[in-house]
């Protein structure tokens, strides 16, 4: 039995949150997830585990925190080394870390800016975005997962950002099946792990968050 104490401070619909749940669930590790109001209300915990961004997750180790999705993820993989999440040569690592990088780096902004938007705008929004994750259906190739045959970081990193499609759907009036159905058959072998099914929220769930924040910004 292990005595270590991780709490993660959480928000149900953050993609980033969910990379370090499904993490720790893969590793079969238990954490107490504490559910923070970001928009009106950021707890001391917070500010003071995080106080240079403010943002969560944040996870907290044995009273020690740990700052931003990915680095938690590479916490989480040294901490905790079995089952493993990235490969054992230095390369194949760094080929995972480049996507990782690369997700990071465009798929939440890209997709943001399609409820963000509107006309034209949202139209250039759209087409950016399914050009991202064609690129990523490129590296996905004939492969199940990102890794290979198993399920690993490449994968973590991604599959979060799934819940938010119903969403980018409903606001830019397309369907990610039928632009990217390689990505889309992905998604869905994701999810029939139960650590993704459980830990992610509810696409329909999101849609009516997105639907709010629209209405709190401005936007319609
Ligand atoms: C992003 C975390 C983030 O944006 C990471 O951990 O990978 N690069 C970071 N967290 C958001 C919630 S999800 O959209 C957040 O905490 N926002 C609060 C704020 O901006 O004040």
């Amino acid at each position: 039995m292990s005595t270590d104490e991780v709490i993660i401070l959480d928000s149900w619909a953050s993609p980033f949150s969910a990379r370090a749940k499904i993490a720790l669930a893969e590793k079969g590790i238990d954490f107490e997830s504490k559910e923070e109001d970001l928009f009106n209300n950021k707890s001391e915990l917070l500010l003071k585990t995080n106080p240079v961004y403010k943002k969560v997750p944040v996870l907290i180790h044995n009273g020690k925190a740990v700052c931003e999705s990915l680095v938690i993820l590479s916490y989480i993989e040294e901490t905790w080394p079995s089952p493993p999440l990235l490969p054992s040569s230095p390369y194949e690592r760094s080929q995972h870390r480049f996507w990782a990088d690369f997700i990071d780096k465009k798929l939440f902004d890209a997709g943001s800016k399609i409820w963000k938007s509107k006309g034209e705008a949202q139209e250039v929004a759209k087409k950016e975005f399914i050009e991202i994750v064609k690129t990523l259906e490129g590296a996905l190739g004939e492969k199940d997962f990102f890794g290979g045959e198993s399920f690993g970081f490449v994968d973590i990193v991604a599959i979060p950002f799934t819940s938010w499609f119903y969403a980018y759907e409903q606001c830019g009036s397309f369907k990610m099946e039928e632009e990217c159905p390689l990505f889309v058959a992905w998604m869905k072998r994701c999810l029939e792990r139960e650590t993704v099914s459980k830990t992610l929220p509810d696409p329909a769930k999101v849609s009516e968050f997105v639907c709010m924040m629209k209405k709190m910004f401005g936007i319609e």
